[in-house]
């Protein structure tokens, strides 16, 4: 399949991947070929015989350095500029669904997981690097910042998640948190499933779900309920 969503990932632990996404219906989109994946190991791109991949902090500090010579090497030799380039740091971009549908629309990624303090400011500049964060925290590389992203955009990918993954979507493009889901048994624990939910009214279960969707948005995210207000009075 010529033109499959085609991830790169350039790591010092090209063994990360695939990882959980060989798994489930990534592992199976992985093998049929809606998908395609290379984990490349940045030590491959070391020069001496040592295989150095990384040097301690000038100025003085604590961890080390990973070089830019090294990385730079990696990434001329793996990355199509047709493709966007993205080091995953807590310094980035925050990741939104937006970015994720629009990367899942594009012909791939090459991702670029930092170890160590992190990468030699030199290379991100020369390289043009996108630098992105799932969050406000500290990893221990990029690596499960990497399998996390490719998961959310994978999902996306025709044919892989069907029509769950589109339901779900409209509540976060709209800007809302996901609205209560409940399944059988009827009663769990004393607790029993939402009347309306069971009513068979299909409208009053669009209206309740949006509600909630309202209700949790306000309640736990008073950033997205603002932004959300602001669009939708744009849109009025
Ligand atoms: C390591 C370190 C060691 C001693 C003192 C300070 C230190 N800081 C770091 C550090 O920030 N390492 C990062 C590890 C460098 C970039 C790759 N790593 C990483 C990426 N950790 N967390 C992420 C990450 C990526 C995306 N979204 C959230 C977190």
């Amino acid at each position: 399949m010529n033109d499959a969503w085609a991830a790169t990932v350039l790591t010092l632990f090209p063994e990360m991947f695939p990882g959980p996404l060989g798994l489930s219906l990534a592992g199976r989109a992985l093998a049929s070929g809606v998908w395609k994946l290379d984990a490349v190991d940045i030590r491959d791109f070391a020069t001496d015989r040592h295989r150095t991949v990384d040097g301690t902090p000038s100025g003085g500090g604590p961890g080390m350095v990973m070089r830019a010579d090294v990385v730079a090497a990696a990434v001329d030799a793996m990355h199509s500029a047709a493709k966007p380039l993205i080091y995953l740091s807590p310094r980035g971009k925050r990741l939104t669904q937006a970015r994720v549908r629009a990367l899942a629309e594009g012909p791939g990624v090459t991702l670029l997981c930092g170890r160590f303090e992190g990468l030699d400011e030199r290379v991100i500049e020369a390289r043009a690097m996108e630098e992105v964060s799932l969050g406000d925290f500290v990893l221990s590389g990029g690596e499960p910042a990497a399998l996390a992203l490719l998961d959310a955009v994978v999902r996306l990918l025709p044919g892989v998640m069907g029509a769950a993954a589109s339901g779900e979507e409209e509540s976060f493009e709209s800007g809302l948190l996901e609205y209560p889901h409940y399944t059988r048994p009827q009663v769990f624990e004393g607790r029993e499933i939402p009347e309306v939910l069971t009513s068979g009214d299909h409208a009053r279960v669009a209206r309740w779900r949006r509600e909630e969707a309202e209700r949790l948005t306000r309640e736990r995210r008073p950033d997205l309920w603002e932004k959300f207000q602001k669009d939708g009075r744009k849109s009025d």
